[in-house]
């Protein structure tokens, strides 16, 4: 099984700027230890990070034939990008949105994800160790599609 992890615009400034928002952590770090754990339950994983809608889009994209799910922080795309969503609803592939922070209790305009409505599940406000969850939460998903594909083969 492969996920393929996509981070949004300026993640990529993790660990440097906004701790006090972020946390400490840069994404390398967290994407290390998503790989930890990915090579400890046999799962491949690939890790991409952009700051240009239209590359997310591409990336979002790619994953149709290439991965069985997809981890997305879409950062600030979450509030404004119909392209992305559009993009997540068209691959039909299990989609989990993460966000670092609460976006529920900051600003008005953050409290909206425009792509979340499109995901199967949506992880807020448990910083780095909500990459974590997304990726149990994802092994859920891919044992669920696989018992459902075995029940329809002995129907
Ligand atoms: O909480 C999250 O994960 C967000 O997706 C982070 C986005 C923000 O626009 C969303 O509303 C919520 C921002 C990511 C930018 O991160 C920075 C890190 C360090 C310095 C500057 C920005």
């Amino acid at each position: 099984m492969k996920i393929v992890v996509i981070q949004g615009p300026n993640l990529n400034m993790l660990g440097i700027r906004e701790q006090h928002i972020y946390g400490p952590m840069k994404l390398e770090q967290i994407h290390q230890q998503m790989k930890k754990f990915a090579d400890e339950n046999g799962i491949d994983i690939e890790f991409f990070q952009s700051n240009l809608e239209g590359e997310i889009v591409d990336k979002i994209q790619e994953c149709l034939g290439d991965a069985d799910g997809i981890i997305i922080n879409p950062a600030a795309y979450s509030h404004t990008s119909i392209a992305i969503r559009d993009a997540i609803s068209a691959v039909r592939l299990p989609v989990i949105e993460v966000h670092l922070s609460n976006i529920h209790a900051r600003e008005e305009f953050r409290k909206h994800s425009i792509t979340a409505e499109v995901c199967a599940s949506v992880i807020a406000g448990a910083g780095p160790f909500g990459y974590h969850l997304a990726m149990i939460a994802m092994g859920q998903i891919f044992n669920e599609i696989k018992a459902h594909k075995e029940a329809q083969k002995r129907a």
